[in-house]
């Protein structure tokens, strides 16, 4: 399976990925989290992502794109991979569409997390007590909500005229989301 799990920041994309990825037997592959390994590394990655992820705003393209390039090439995600958070611009998806194309596969599913814009701010606050994330302050994550509108929220209609897209509620109990996923993903063809 190659998958994609999209949603607004604090949808429950790293959440809900693990469950997916573990069912279908494929890695979860999630930018923040290779980004945020590269920041607490100390890495040159890490050093240029954090810059922008501080400041609620997208990790550019080019260093987006180069990096899940490298990861998708990796011998566990020949047989397929679920991506979490990626693509989130219009010119990651041409960049995923070259990667996909150069596997001789195609996408299988794009599943969208909908979850309500109180609900989502407050999920992050409680995450900022927990985790302290730097990008959990109420005034990044409204930039972050303002990013994702502006530059994420198109790609939902490129994946519906692909008939590729699956809305899914994102509220409730964890365990609920992951049956809905399971459940729209079972009439999906492997
Ligand atoms: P991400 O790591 O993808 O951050 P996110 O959108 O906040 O995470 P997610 O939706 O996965 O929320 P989670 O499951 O943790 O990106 C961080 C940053 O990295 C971006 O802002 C950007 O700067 C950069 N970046 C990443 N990808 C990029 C790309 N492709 N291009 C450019 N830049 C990129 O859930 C949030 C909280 O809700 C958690 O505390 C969780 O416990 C809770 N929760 C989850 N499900 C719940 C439920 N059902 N009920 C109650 N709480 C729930």
């Amino acid at each position: 399976m190659r998958l994609i799990l999209m949603g607004p920041p604090g949808a429950g994309k790293g959440t809900q990925a693990k469950f997916v990825a573990e069912r279908f037997g494929v890695p979860a592959i999630s930018t923040g989290d290779i980004f945020r390994a590269n920041v607490s590394r100390g890495t040159e990655l890490g050093i240029e992502a954090k810059r922008f992820m501080d400041a609620g705003e997208y990790v550019p393209d080019e260093i987006t794109n180069k990096m899940v390039r490298n990861r998708i090439d990796e011998p566990d995600a020949q047989p397929g991979f679920l991506l979490d958070g990626y693509p989130r611009t219009l010119a990651q998806v041409e960049e995923l569409d070259g990667m996909i194309k150069f596997t001789g596969h195609a996408l299988d599913a794009v599943v969208v997390l909908t979850v309500n814009q109180d609900e989502l701010v407050q999920r992050l606050l409680q995450r900022a007590q927990v985790e302290g994330r730097a990008d959990d302050t109420e005034e990044v994550i409204r930039r972050r909500q303002e990013v994702y509108a502006e530059q994420t929220e198109p790609l939902i209609d490129v994946y519906r005229d692909r008939n590729l897209l699956i809305e899914v509620d994102g509220q409730g109990e964890v365990s609920e989301v992951t049956d809905r996923i399971f459940a729209a993903l079972s009439s999906v063809p492997q």
